[in-house]
């Protein structure tokens, strides 16, 4: 059985010579008008980037390397006696387009377990962080410090040769990927507990260490929770904040502690990945003031006093889909599964059927339905995780998976930096002029 690096040594010449006969044939061919709007509208819809690990449709949602999530649920291995996939095994399809066997995964368990360690100097970092520092920027500061061992950054120093740049790439990302749950482990215990970790065990998958170092690891419901969570949390393709940040950061050749330390400051914005926290701070908000139990009538008053405070119904809306984001659906399934009495999902479920037709009524959101993060909070806090600040580290530990993928392929095809135009107001005035 190959080793995934193995694996991609061997795909990579075929896809340096598919791009190149994509080039070829389409290179000069346009897809369409770029618009004064989408220059200034945050590039809504505007082509501008290759992604490979996954494809947005906007009403279908996410695709991994062509494969829906509920396909992803049934073919990628899962944990003996679990039933939820395995994150190892989304990171090998993200990077192969393939499936990988139940061993293979268990191969990158046994290597993600091995690299896991932090260097002292990075958790000195962390401790010395104040609890009142939000657990994303102790997240980045740390991510961003374990450029210290960069093999990529070493190697280009050392003068190594750009067609080996995707390797190191390779080494960087699975040292990335390894060390973020003894990063995030020990913000949480810092955090929210006695500063004390349990150590890696190099048996155990990587959601089961995630969820020991997190204090939940004797509680398989929660380590399933886990497996899904990660899974579908990995990739959003390539234009959302974090995704692109990675990308846009790499493409400079900064390593990938760089590239991703910068991903996980765009994800601790409240309308990307911080959307989690905001959901269950609404959620818990709305509690405290209409009681639990409320009526959809009392429900409904709040939802408009959100609106009419000129706040975002948080959860709610995406820039690219239009239905109910499967990431949701997803999760919705996995309650109704283990916790279908929760009084909090219950909740969430009452807001689902309230929230789409007053957005609606309201005319701006261009999509009324529920995304990724309207659900993730209460699944954790049934389980105890319920300090929400640190729900945006559990996001961004999963995102790395994505964001790595994209990084090795990006130097495996020698993707050049990144440089789009820019104008300002005055140059376009004079551009539009007489037309
Ligand atoms: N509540 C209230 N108003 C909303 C809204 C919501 N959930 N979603 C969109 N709108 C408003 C926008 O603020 C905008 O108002 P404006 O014209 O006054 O500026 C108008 O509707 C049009 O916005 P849009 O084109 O529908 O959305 P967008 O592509 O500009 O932004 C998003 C997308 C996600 C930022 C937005 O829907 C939002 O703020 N949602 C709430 C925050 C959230 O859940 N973010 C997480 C997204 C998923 C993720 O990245 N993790």
């Amino acid at each position: 059985q190959l080793t995934l690096k193995e694996r991609l040594a061997e795909l990579i010449p075929t896809e340096i010579e598919k791009v190149k006969a994509i080039r070829a044939e389409h290179g000069k061919k346009a897809f369409g008008p770029v618009t004064v709007d989408q220059l200034y509208g945050g590039m809504r819809g505007l082509p501008a980037l290759i992604w490979d690990g996954s494809v947005l449709d906007p009403d279908e949602g996410i695709r991994f390397r062509g494969k829906s999530i509920d396909e992803c649920k049934s073919l990628l291995p899962a944990a003996p006696g679990g039933s939820e996939p395995l994150p190892e095994g989304i990171f090998w399809l993200l990077l192969t387009g393939e499936i990988p066997s139940a061993e293979q995964v268990a191969e990158l368990s046994r290597d993600w377990a091995a690299r896991a360690e932090i260097p002292d100097f990075v958790k000195e970092i962390i401790d010395r962080c104040p609890p009142t520092l939000h657990p994303m920027s102790q997240f980045s500061m740390a991510v961003t410090a374990l450029n210290h061992d960069s093999a990529f950054a070493k190697a280009y120093q050392d003068g190594v040769s750009k067609k080996d740049y995707w390797g190191y790439t390779f080494e960087d990302s699975m040292d990335l990927i390894a060390k973020l749950p003894n990063i995030a482990g020990r913000i949480y215990r810092n955090v929210f507990g006695d500063g004390k970790l349990p150590a890696i065990d190099s048996n155990k998958d990587y959601s089961a260490n995630l969820a020991t170092l997190l204090g939940f690891g004797d509680n398989q419901a929660f380590v399933e929770l886990l497996r899904l969570y990660i899974t579908i949390h990995t990739d959003h393709e390539g234009g959302n904040v974090s995704a692109h940040t990675g990308k846009l950061v790499g493409s400079a050749l900064s390593d990938p502690f760089l590239a991703f330390g910068a991903s996980l400051n765009g994800l601790a914005g409240p309308l990307h990945g911080l959307a989690n926290q905001e959901v269950l701070l609404w959620l818990r908000k709305m509690q405290s003031q209409i009681g639990e139990n409320a009526t959809d009538d009392a429900v409904k008053s709040y939802v408009w006093s959100t609106l009419k405070g000129g706040q975002v119904v948080p959860g709610y809306g995406h820039a690219v889909l239009r239905k109910t984001d499967p990431r949701y659906t997803a999760q919705r399934e996995f309650a109704l599964k283990n916790l279908p009495d929760d009084p909090l999902f219950k909740l969430v479920g009452q807001i689902y059927e309230i929230v789409p037709s007053i957005l609606l009524e309201a005319g701006k959101a261009k999509n009324p339905w529920p995304n990724v993060d309207a659900h993730s909070g209460v699944l954790l806090t049934h389980y105890g995780l319920d300090q929400m600040q640190f729900y945006t580290v559990l996001f961004g530990v999963s995102r790395a998976f994505g964001v790595a993928a994209q990084l090795i392929w990006d130097r495996a095809l020698g993707a050049p930096l990144e440089r789009p135009k820019s104008y300002s107001s005055e140059a376009i005035q004079k551009i539009f002029k007489d037309k």
